[in-house]
């Protein structure tokens, strides 16, 4: 109910509680997060740097999201723009970006690596060939994949989300009063 909740500042999510304190407004939480755990680079460039690979990635990956809650008679089309979004706007910049460094700024893990392991997982799910033409992509991949957080993170019975299913779908329009036209 409006003005209800003090936990959410603008009665939306996502929350995140964490120090004492209650997170709303995306950018505002993964900034927190980047700057507690020096994960924005080591200087004002490189933070540029990461700044754009990562919203370019919140792009790409805000398409996928939104596709369960595309009409029927939509989902075929977005899936075709997806993957050709991914395959030539976004892959290929990511691809260069690792031509020798393990890392996409700096030599240097940050952000922006945590959110191309994101990506490039979200769309193995729906493509799960994608990667077959971005060898850079599939190697760094794997290198995160062995990452001890990352590796636990991916492990059956994790706090890792899976698919939205109909019945998900379904709680998020009636939660969110979303109205299917
Ligand atoms: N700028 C905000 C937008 C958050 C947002 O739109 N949240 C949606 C769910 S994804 C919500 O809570 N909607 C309910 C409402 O606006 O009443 C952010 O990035 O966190």
């Amino acid at each position: 109910m409006v003005g209800q909740n003090q936990a959410l500042m603008f009665e939306q999510v996502p929350l995140v509680e964490m120090d004492g304190l209650q997170l709303v407004q995306s950018k505002a939480i993964m900034n927190y997060i980047a700057e507690k755990y020096k994960l924005s680079g080591k200087d004002l460039k490189e933070r540029a740097m990461i700044d754009m690979y990562t919203e370019g990635l919140n792009d790409l990956m805000e398409m996928r999201m939104i596709l369960p809650f595309k009409k029927p008679d939509e989902k075929q089309a977005h899936i075709g723009v997806i993957q050709g979004k991914a395959t030539s706007r976004y892959f290929p910049v990511y691809e260069k970006a690792l031509n020798n460094s393990q890392y996409l700024v700096g030599n240097q893990f940050s952000r922006a690596d945590v959110h191309l392991m994101e990506a490039t997982l979200m769309l193995e799910e729906l493509f799960p060939t994608i990667l077959s033409t971005f060898p850079n992509l599939k190697a760094f991949q794997g290198k995160m994949r062995s990452l001890p957080t990352i590796s636990k993170f991916l492990q059956p019975g994790s706090q890792r989300k899976p698919q939205p299913d109909d019945v998900y779908v379904k709680t998020v329009m009636e939660v969110l009063n979303i109205q299917i036209p």
